[in-house]
């Protein structure tokens, strides 16, 4: 079989980068290796910068995203349970966040796809990506215990983190940049109403704390937690005591607690793979780049590649033109690399890191003094956190 471009992974990038092409009269096919429901089943990321919500408008799937996401014009820390409210429109940042669940869009992406009648292939196993240093690569892959080939123009990788595309760069030429943190997040859902109207962010001297949400009935709360700890050691009872203790007493509402309907713990990690592009090889989202969910910027990266990785794919099949592909790398990792700073300074100044000494400390205590009084400096997170201009 023949494509023109393969895109591997069925997750935001790869299915956003699909419906995009599509619309655009450009063939291509999603392998995936797990199943339709497993992908739909994940749960992520929550937080929509302005430019992600108008990539999902140009793909044509926002309509349920209108109607449930909620729009956030603020985002509030926490410091030691004190409030500290990063007003955007009183700080002069014109944009807002849109409240809406990662696993919303990857089943409004998926039905758009099969509305279309290109479904993305799920279940297919063993992956290999081959000759991407020619004009002629392609993809080989077994589904349904029947060795497959796809020959294309182009391949996208798209599989995440985990994926098998990143290791495509020959190692000659592909560098890694990585920043290990020595702590997690056990996060959980619960069908509780928020305690706070915005996000809160809190630093406490017993750890960070998150607390997010889905919709007014349906909370996502987060908490630190040292790297080995078992997700078996923590009964909801235990993780809303301490969860209750971090954030404080001085949020909106009450803290409502409730049976968890989901809890898993990640680790933290920011990584980026340069380049993002070799021969007819193009990374974008997880499978070039990681962030710590601090800031919530992994999935708003994730559609900013894809909207400069789709304009160069246009350009080259609808004007003949290479430049923007040639472009695509270094256009992509400069928002990357933003990204990963306010990413990482979020993470270091709101975490007790088991490792820090009193100066560290005293740090970041100085630092979240200087934001609890400096317009400039919650200005400057407040435009990191909607998100910066793409050009
Ligand atoms: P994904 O979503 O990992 O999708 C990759 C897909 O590729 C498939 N795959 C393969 N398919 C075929 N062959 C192979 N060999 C394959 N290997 C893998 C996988 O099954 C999967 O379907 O990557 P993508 O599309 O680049 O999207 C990135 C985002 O998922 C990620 O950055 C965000 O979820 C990060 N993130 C957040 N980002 C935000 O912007 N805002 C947030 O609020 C936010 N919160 C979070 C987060 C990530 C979290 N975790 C669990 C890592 C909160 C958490 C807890
Ligand atoms: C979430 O709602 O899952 C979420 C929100 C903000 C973050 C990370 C995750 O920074």
């Amino acid at each position: 079989m023949r494509t023109q471009i393969v895109i591997i992974g069925a997750g935001p990038a790869g299915l956003l980068l699909s419906q995009l092409l599509l619309r655009a009269g450009i063939e291509n096919i999603v392998l995936e290796q797990r199943s339709r429901a497993h992908v739909e089943g994940r749960i992520r990321a929550g937080v929509l910068e302005q430019g992600t919500v108008e990539m999902l408008e140009r793909a044509g799937v926002a309509e349920r995203l209108h109607r449930e996401g909620l729009i956030h014009r603020g985002v509030t820390l926490a410091i030691e349970g004190e409030l500290l409210e990063i007003d955007f429109d009183r700080l002069g940042v014109a944009a807002s966040v849109t409240i809406y669940g990662q696993t919303e869009i990857v089943k409004d992406l998926i039905e758009a796809a099969v509305a279309r009648g290109q479904p993305p292939l799920f279940e297919a196993a063993d992956i290999a990506i081959h000759d991407i240093e020619s004009e002629r690569p392609f993809v080989t892959y077994v589904k349904d215990g029947e060795p497959q080939r796809l020959d294309c123009d182009f391949v996208a990788g798209c599989d995440g983190q985990h994926g098998v595309s990143h290791a495509r760069i020959p190692a000659d030429i592909r560098k890694r940049f990585e920043r290990i943190y020595p702590f997690g997040w056990l996060g959980i859902m619960a069908d509780v109403p928020p305690c706070h109207d915005e996000i809160v962010y809190a630093s406490h001297e017993r750890g960070f704390a998150l607390a997010s949400m889905r919709s007014l009935t349906r909370s996502r709360y987060y908490i630190q937690v040292p790297l080995d700890e078992k997700i078996e050691d923590w009964p909801d009872e235990r993780f809303w005591r301490e969860f209750a203790r971090r954030i404080g007493s001085n949020t909106k509402h009450p803290l409502t607690t409730g049976s968890s309907i989901e809890k898993s713990i990640a680790p933290l990690r920011s990584s980026v793979t340069e380049p993002m592009r070799h021969g007819r090889l193009l990374l974008a989202g997880d499978a070039a780049h990681i962030v710590p969910p601090t800031g919530a910027k992994g999935l708003n990266l994730a559609v900013s590649d894809i909207r400069f990785l789709s304009e160069a794919f246009v350009a080259f099949y609808h004007d003949g033109s290479t430049a923007p592909l040639d472009a695509y790398s270094g256009k992509a990792l400069s928002r990357v690399w933003k990204a990963e700073r306010f990413s990482w300074w979020l993470t270091t100044l709101l975490h007790r890191f088991p490792d820090a000494d009193a100066f560290t400390r005293k740090m970041q205590m100085a630092e979240l003094d200087y934001l609890r009084h400096s317009r400039a400096a919650q200005t400057a997170l407040a435009e990191n956190y909607v998100g910066l201009a793409l050009d």
